[in-house]
């Protein structure tokens, strides 16, 4: 079994709603889930013009590989109605792979971890929720130690549901 950990994101149309039924959808077809963040809201980050977004980090079981995890993911957002558009267009649900237990890969379709996640306190504040101790694989420091590091300046709300 793999120790994953995913980020939801959604900031179009009624976001609590697109977020409970992407973790329905993760339950049902991808595994199992361990531990799931307090919900938070911030402003878009890297994009002007959008409504905030909500963000949770969930931590699943998972039985099968990188690559069929992307797949099965990218399934779910087109099922749930995700558009393409543009790079950081807005959208109903976002599911990234922030971590697939210690796994390293760096290629054009997939990065494991998330390319970007120590520098964003919407990943590092609900993840520090439910894995403050967990051992980032490439930059070998903890999930709390990436947070005090960080150099975002954004802040991250929790959300009153
Ligand atoms: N996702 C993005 C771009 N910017 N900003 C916030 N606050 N939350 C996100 O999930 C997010 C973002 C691209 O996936
Ligand atoms: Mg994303
Ligand atoms: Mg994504």
């Amino acid at each position: 079994m793999h120790d994953v950990f995913l980020q939801l994101g959604s900031n179009m149309g009624d976001r609590k709603k697109y977020l409970d039924e992407a973790i329905s959808l993760i339950t049902l077809e991808l595994g199992l889930i361990n531990n799931i963040s307090k919900v938070y809201e911030s402003t878009p980050w890297g994009v002007e013009g959008q409504q905030k977004y909500l963000n949770q980090i969930l931590q699943i079981n998972y039985k099968f590989e990188p690559l069929d995890l992307l797949k099965s993911i990218l399934d779910i957002e087109s099922r749930m109605g995700r558009k393409r558009i543009e790079k950081w267009g807005e959208r109903v649900i976002d599911i990234d792979i922030i971590f697939f237990s210690n796994y390293i890969i760096e290629n054009v379709d997939l990065c494991i971890p998330h390319r970007h996640m120590h520098q964003r306190n919407f990943v590092l504040v609900p993840l520090n929720d439910i894995a403050s101790d967990y051992i980032h694989p490439k930059y070998k420091i903890t999930v709390k130690e990436l947070l005090y590091n960080c150099k975002d300046i954004e802040s991250v709300y929790e959300y009153e549901l």
